[in-house]
């Protein structure tokens, strides 16, 4: 549920369960007016509502990590940049060592972070039945097909790894899609299959970016998206499905494959954390035990009118129905009556 009122520029914004949306006139972060901001409830990091934190022993991840207060956007000539506002200040890479062969964690992410994923799913056309629905790898949440998406940008700690498996896992599907295709029993020839990594390869860059310039400043997460990727400067009038959740760099994954050092990387869904009956180090738990594939979405925004915990639960585990998520359209969240 969302509302609206003016945007002030605070250090925090008291149960911020309201949307907010206009030029800001503050640079406290960023200099120049923001297109847009929208504001998500507090303590709302719980999925469906029972959605807990994994178990963590270094404290790196626990309520209000995941906890979106805000998300805002900035055009310049060069693109876009993007702001969320957890509540709590998301942990920084360490120095610390990963693995026993001296591999630190700052030589894995890079960016310097390594608990989170911000997803944006991006209906530019605003047409009900176009665009894309399905969701990055191990989301198991779906967009709502009236906000079917154009452009997706996922923020994660391995960006380069992520783009070259989300290409390889594409790629393997629609081999698998043409191999079952082929009238005969021939294998696909190599030019074939040339031919789909090319076209994937392709469909990849178009459609989804995984963002390389990131500042993080205590609560603040800002990360930038090329204008030539979005086609011109972002619209408050496009819908925007945003999605915190988990990564997925550490545990049991070999962290030196996920950096690319080494061949045969895993085909992990993209580095997400996953949701599970029983929460454990590397799974959030009171995920529903008949669901084998839980949503892993930790906080999301919603259009006003529905709720987050009720559309996250809407999926149908039995019958493979996954949960769909509608965007907000920040020029549609209604103007606010003056307080
Ligand atoms: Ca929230
Ligand atoms: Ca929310």
């Amino acid at each position: 549920m969302t509302k609206t009122r003016p945007y002030r520029r605070r250090r925090f914004l008291p149960g911020a369960a309201l949307v907010a949306l206009l030029l800001a006139a503050g640079p406290a972060f960023s200099s120049g007016d923001k297109l847009f901001v929208l504001t998500d409830p507090e303590k709302d990091d719980h999925g469906d509502g029972n959605l807990r934190y994994p178990l963590r022993s270094q404290n790196d991840l626990v309520p209000g990590h995941l906890d979106i207060l805000a998300f805002s956007a900035r055009n310049t000539p060069e693109g876009t940049f993007f702001e969320v506002t957890f509540a709590r200040a998301p942990q920084k890479t360490e120095r610390r060592p990963v693995d026993d062969g001296g591999t630190m964690m700052t030589d894995v992410a890079k960016l310097g972070f390594y608990t989170f994923n911000v997803d944006l799913y991006i209906d530019m056309d605003g047409k009900p039945g176009s665009g894309n629905t399905r969701m990055l790898p191990g989301r198991n949440v779906e967009v709502d097909p009236a906000s079917g998406w154009e452009k997706a940008v996922c923020l994660t700690p391995l960006p380069e790894q992520a783009g070259t498996l989300l290409r390889r896992t594409y790629a393997e599907a629609e081999r698998i899609e043409a191999q079952s295709t082929q009238t005969d029993e021939a294998r696909l020839t190599a030019d074939q299959k040339k031919e789909i990594k090319a076209e994937v390869g392709h469909k990849v860059s178009e459609s989804v970016f995984f963002p390389t310039t990131v500042e993080i400043r205590g609560r603040l997460v800002r990360f930038f998206v090329s204008a030539t990727f979005l086609g011109g400067p972002a619209k408050a009038e496009w819908g925007y499905v945003v999605a915190s959740s988990g990564a997925a760099v550490t545990g049991r994954d070999d962290l030196v494959k996920l950096a690319g050092l080494k061949k045969d990387a895993p085909m992990e869904p993209l580095f997400i954390m996953r949701a599970a009956p029983g929460r454990t180090e590397n799974t959030f738990g009171g995920a529903d035990e008949d669901d084998l594939f839980p949503p892993a979405l930790v906080d999301v925004l919603v259009p006003a009118g529905t709720t987050q915990e009720k559309l996250l639960a809407s999926g149908n585990p039995r019958k493979g129905v996954l949960p769909k998520l509608p965007a907000v359209v920040p020029s549609k969240v209604a103007a606010p009556a003056s307080k």
